[in-house]
């Protein structure tokens, strides 16, 4: 008898990558260098010294990570195309092989029946972009619209789900407010700027959508990936509730409020300070152009408490006792999710939502003991059984979400954490390559066959993934 499902027919399970994190061969078939290669190269940059030069190996192992996808009952895989790989220098001649490569895949999770939702902008911007002032020149809104372009003429008729941008607080935060992430820039003067160009980016590629021939017609659907997270005050101090809310207007509101609000929150003058500009405020209207969902990233939560030294925010994370972490040191908090699905539809729109990335680094080993079949990440279980729960939640109290993917199919290259941080829900084992399955695939591949009912069945993950 089939279980009982609270999810909509036609809901998504997915599973979400970026290029840099998996792909490798950078240089590859006429690509041009990101600044994450740069980045990565530059010594210090990454913690463990690793580097994108081979990663997972997916540029020319993708037959078999499609494979893996159908084994582990995927209806949706969220991939990221490299800007790079298909405008070497960012602007001006197409790499007509790069972009064979994306087609090719394409045609392969078709075929295999994954629908591919594809993100334009994961992080890894053309260094010869870079060069040119990268997100600091405003110019970079026609750079993004062209580019985007290409990828619709070319992809348009059998892509279903675009994404313009994910996570627009991290390119901001870690290029260019704290620098630990690339192209590496320290300022309160570039990063409410380069916030700005990113989301007028995000308006115009928009734009460039519905006037390409799919978007015209009618084929497929667009909209931007941020990352969420709610803001606690660890006390009701009152200092301690003012931090919380610069920092949630840093975090959470100030691209959500711009995209659907037409302003910014109040607070970011004050986190700016002599950094923050006049905006023209004509723009709002380029950046709100509307748009068909929205994909919410969704990890964990920050209990804050003010904290005078800490620039720029004047508040720090502080842990709590109660709640366990994962290997990130990021608390597990499943209500979270809900929250902010809850949050978006109340505060912003009615608009489809996805979670477009969920999971958590676990401590695992890079190496399996020989003959190995399957790795038991019981934890990882737990983990993304709670968060599906949570949405669950949400869709009961009427949020429109349709589709969950779980972050990441592979254990990939963690930014400038390297290796060292485990999300996949296949190891990888960077030395040889060889992908294991883990008990989170099999408990995904429940989710899929039952549309999310496997979530209240303690033995769904148990069974071994079938062979493709
Ligand atoms: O690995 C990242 C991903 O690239 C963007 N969202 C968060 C993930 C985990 O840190």
């Amino acid at each position: 008898m089939a279980l009982a499902t609270a999810f909509p027919p036609g809901f998504l399970w997915g599973a979400a990558t970026s290029a840099w994190q998996i792909e490798g061969s950078p240089l590859a078939d006429g690509a041009g260098p990101s600044i994450w290669h740069r980045f990565a190269h530059t010594p210090g940059r990454v913690a463990d010294g690793s580097t994108g030069d081979l990663a997972c190996d997916h540029w020319r192992r993708w037959p078999e990570d499609v494979q893996w996808m159908k084994r582990t009952g995927l209806t949706s895989y969220r991939l990221s195309v490299s800007w790079s790989r298909i405008l070497p220098s960012g602007t001006g001649p197409v790499n007509q092989a790069g972009l064979d490569g994306y087609s090719r895949l394409i045609d392969a999770l078709l075929a295999a029946g994954i629908a591919p939702m594809v993100t334009l902008y994961h992080w890894d911007l053309p260094a010869a972009l870079d060069d040119r002032g990268g997100w600091l020149n405003r110019d970079i809104e026609s750079w993004f619209a062209d580019y985007a372009s290409v990828l619709f003429d070319a992809l348009g008729d059998r892509v279903p789900l675009w994404a313009t941008i994910n996570e627009p607080w991290v390119i901001v935060d870690g290029g260019y407010l704290h620098g630990t992430l690339a192209p590496g820039h320290r300022s309160a003067f570039e990063a409410p700027r380069a916030a700005h160009h990113v989301l007028l980016a995000h308006g115009a590629a928009v734009r460039a959508f519905r006037a390409s021939r799919a978007g015209a017609a009618g084929v497929g659907k667009i909209g931007i990936v941020v990352n969420l997270e709610p803001k606690d005050a660890a006390t009701d101090r009152p200092e301690d509730l003012a931090a919380t809310a610069r920092v949630d207007a840093q975090f959470n509101r100030h691209y959500l409020d711009a995209l659907f609000l037409g302003r910014y929150p109040d607070e970011l003058a004050e986190v700016y300070g002599m950094g923050w500009p006049a905006f023209d405020p004509a723009d709002f209207a380029r950046i709100g152009e509307p748009m068909d969902f929205v994909g919410v990233n969704y990890y964990s939560r920050g209990l804050t408490v003010d904290a005078p030294d800490v620039w720029p925010t004047r508040s720090k994370t502080v842990k709590n006792p109660a709640a366990s972490y994962t290997d990130l040191d990021w608390e597990v908090y499943p209500e979270g999710l809900t929250r902010v699905l809850k949050w978006v539809r109340d505060r912003y729109t009615p608009l489809p939502l996805y979670v477009t990335e969920n999971g958590c680094a676990m401590p695992e080993s890079p190496v399996l003991p020989p003959g190995t079949a399957r790795l038991e990440d019981l934890e990882r279980v737990a983990y993304l059984r709670s968060h599906v729960a949570a949405v669950r939640d949400a869709l009961a109290s009427g949020v429109d979400v349709r589709g969950y993917f779980a972050w990441s199919l592979l254990d990939n290259l963690e930014w400038g954490h390297g290796f060292a941080k485990r999300f996949g829900l296949l190891h990888v084992d960077h030395a040889t390559q060889v992908r294991t399955p883990k008990a989170s695939a099999s408990f995904l591949r429940a989710l899929a066959t039952t549309n999310g009912a496997a979530v209240d069945d303690a033995s769904a993950g148990t069974p071994e993934l079938p062979e493709a």
